[in-house]
């Protein structure tokens, strides 16, 4: 069938973006038909009025808009493709820690990718390079520089919005490497957070982490650090042939996974919690301390939304899992963030 018969998944994006390599690795580990297109200088006019103008974008089968953020398109597909190589635990416990961690990965383990991309040299020049060639391929030698040097003047420019200073460095940095050793003593092949079976919240993680694994700065850190977390990340970038199962419901979680909750109710939960407050008292900086040393940035509405949106969903467990969900964050510390 051609491709103007437009009945596949259309998916835009750039192999530097981690948000586009996270929905394409949750497309293929699904198995869900669909082209993978660079969004370049050559068809950005297809997608100049999407709004917001976000990669990555997703034109379903069938229509001509596309649609953009990543979690929201994932629990549609869910919706769209019941029963098919879910990435939602069935059991609602496991199914909100999954969305915790996935909105730790999106939210606050995307400073550490912005940060080590744009902050070092070496960081910047490979970056701004590679990004470059992918989004403006017609460019070449001194108008492949200039292109580069472009893109990398915008991104700095924009690194005190999202909270990327040299003051908040040591805070972003220390909770990497902490990752990092987290994954390390789980991950493998078989091995996902929630059973032998990837879920949105490792999709969350894999796609900062993809980008981390290849510039050069947070690259060195992973292959001196955690190497099995990097070939975890080759790994997941295409799971299409992983056939897992989801831990039984009430079962103990694996000490990675409690490690990576601690690590949320201890740096992203109060990161939250600080932003939404100060939105709400309309204010446009906020700060907090953390262990490693001071953390502010400009307030964010959409981050306030997924503090409303992390404790809708928490008031929406009942039963059972609730009460389970209830200890487990009582345990890794979150729990005081979910019960105002
Ligand atoms: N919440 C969105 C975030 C998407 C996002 O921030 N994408 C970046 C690229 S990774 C982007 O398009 N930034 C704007 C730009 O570069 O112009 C998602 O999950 O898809």
């Amino acid at each position: 069938m051609s491709a103007a018969a437009n009945d596949r998944y259309r998916l835009l994006g750039t192999l530097g973006s981690p948000y586009s390599m996270k929905l394409r690795a949750i497309m293929r580990y699904r198995r869900l038909p669909h082209d993978w297109v660079l969004r370049t200088t050559r068809n950005r006019a297809e997608t100049e009025d999407v709004k917001p103008n976000l990669l990555p974008m997703l034109r379903y089968p069938g229509e001509r808009r596309y649609r953009v953020d990543s979690t929201p398109l994932a629990y549609d597909l869910e919706a769209r493709h019941p029963g098919q190589r879910s990435i939602i635990p069935d059991d609602p416990g496991l199914a909100f820690l999954c969305h915790l961690l996935e909105d730790m990965a999106d939210e606050w383990l995307t400073k550490a990718m912005f940060h080590y991309r744009w902050f070092y040299a070496a960081d910047i020049d490979y970056a701004a390079h590679w990004i470059a060639d992918d989004g403006f391929p017609d460019t070449r030698g001194p108008e492949r520089d200039a292109a580069a040097k472009q893109f990398a003047d915008r991104q700095i420019g924009r690194m005190p919005i999202v909270g990327c200073t040299p003051e908040n460095a040591p805070v972003i940095e220390d909770s990497f490497h902490r990752i990092l050793a987290l994954l390390e003593s789980r991950v493998s092949v078989y091995d996902f957070l929630f059973g032998s079976r990837p879920s949105l919240g490792d999709f969350g993680l894999f796609g900062q982490l993809k980008t981390l694994s290849t510039d050069p700065t947070p690259m060195a850190i992973m292959r001196a650090e955690a190497m099995k977390t990097e070939s975890w990340v080759r790994q997941l970038d295409d799971a299409s042939g992983i056939e897992g199962e989801w831990l039984a419901p009430g079962a103990d979680l694996p000490p990675a996974t409690l490690g990576l909750l601690q690590l949320t109710g201890e740096y992203y939960l109060p990161f939250l919690l600080a932003n939404a407050a100060a939105t709400e008292r309309g204010e446009k900086m906020f700060s907090l301390t953390y262990a490693k040393g001071p953390y502010s940035q400009g307030t964010f509405g959409y981050q306030a939304k997924c503090l409303s949106d992390l404790r809708r969903r928490f008031g929406e467990l009942s039963g059972k899992p609730g009460e389970w969900t209830r200890a487990v964050l009582q345990q890794t510390g979150c729990l005081p963030y979910f019960s105002t």
